[in-house]
């Protein structure tokens, strides 16, 4: 599909979701004939020769834009769902960076409008599974991290990726209080972060993120409960240790450092073996890995993933 970039896009064209429903009915169309597919098969998006260009389950519908820029956890702009899309106006996601340094050869900054031309986003279609218990289908538009690390050149010693929200409590409200310590940071293990399926999103539903969404670039890593995909990054840095992720330091007990979406290791606090899917009445069971297994469960074979949760 086209993609277009922010300039390009004119009020008229946000979101032209029937587009989006039009081709689900087309997908639907050939899965039905193509017997091929069992029922739930994880199949390829359609027209992409990139195997891993996105993955999409027989039986995900998009979850209407409304919901997925009106619904949101984004603390920095308040802690209701609602909060985001009244506040982040506030964001001004243009002049923006993001600097990529630490355990690399090559360290630079981006600025992002080169970073829509340097790594020209695709749609993926991926899940977002909420600890919270709740998740959506969504259509990102983004390009895989790796592309961009492999751009600075790691070094030997970088062992796991540190990234950082913006700090501005003048256009983030949230961060006047101490709902958590800021800024917002997370972190990924080396080759989660060069897996072909962890992506920075720079758009969704075929335009730039909306600011609620985390604009102007965030990543999205579909096997993780949604926390580990920060929003708003300023800063990606290359380290040799555990990144001190904000959710696992905040609460170690609660969330950890892996976070990957596991229906057997309750939160403790509630049961993570059913999900709400927004838009829809009853819950669903959860999948592991988001249901991404058989593209990541190798990354994390002899790991005991009740203890490293
Ligand atoms: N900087 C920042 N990133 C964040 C959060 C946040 O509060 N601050 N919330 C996380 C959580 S808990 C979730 S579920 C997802 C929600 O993304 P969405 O609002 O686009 O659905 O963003 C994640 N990224
Ligand atoms: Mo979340």
């Amino acid at each position: 599909m086209l993609i277009k970039r922010p300039n390009d896009i004119r009020s008229s064209e946000i979101t032209d979701e029937a587009v989006y429903w039009n081709r689900r009915r087309f997908i639907s169309a050939v899965t039905a004939a193509g017997a091929a597919v069992a029922a739930g098969a994880v199949i390829p998006f359609w027209g992409s020769t990139d195997p891993h260009a996105g993955w999409q389950r027989r039986d995900d519908e998009l979850t209407p834009f409304e919901d997925v820029t009106s619904y949101n956890n984004f603390y920095e702009f308040g802690t209701g769902k609602g909060d985001p899309a009244k506040h982040a106006h506030m964001l001004r996601p243009r002049p923006w960076t993001v600097t990529v340094e630490g355990e690399a050869h090559k360290p630079r900054t981006f600025d992002i409008d080169d970073m829509w031309k340097r790594f020209p986003p695709q749609e993926r279609i991926y899940r977002l599974r909420c600890v919270e218990a709740w998740s959506m289908v969504i259509p990102w538009v983004g390009f895989p991290l790796r592309d961009l690390l492999s751009v600075v050149e790691p070094t030997s010693s970088a062992k796991y990726v540190e990234f950082t929200t913006l700090h501005d409590p003048e256009q983030m409200p949230g961060q006047r209080r101490r709902i958590l310590p800021w800024p917002y940071v997370e972190g990924l293990r080396m080759d989660e972060a060069m897996h072909p399926l962890t992506i920075l999103a720079l758009g969704l539903y075929g335009r730039a993120l909306p600011n609620q969404n985390g604009a102007p670039v965030r990543l999205v890593v579909p096997w993780k409960y949604g926390f580990k995909s920060i929003k708003s990054i300023v800063r990606i840095r290359l380290v040799r240790t555990q990144p001190q992720a904000t959710w696992n330091v905040w609460a170690p007990h609660e969330y950890g450092f892996y976070a990957n979406v596991n229906p057997e290791v309750d939160h403790p606090r509630w049961s993570q073996a059913r999900e709400r899917r927004i838009g829809e009445l009853f819950k669903r069971p959860t999948l592991m890995f988001n249901g991404y297994g058989d593209q990541v469960a190798s990354l994390y074979a002899g790991m005991d993933l009740r203890r490293q949760y």
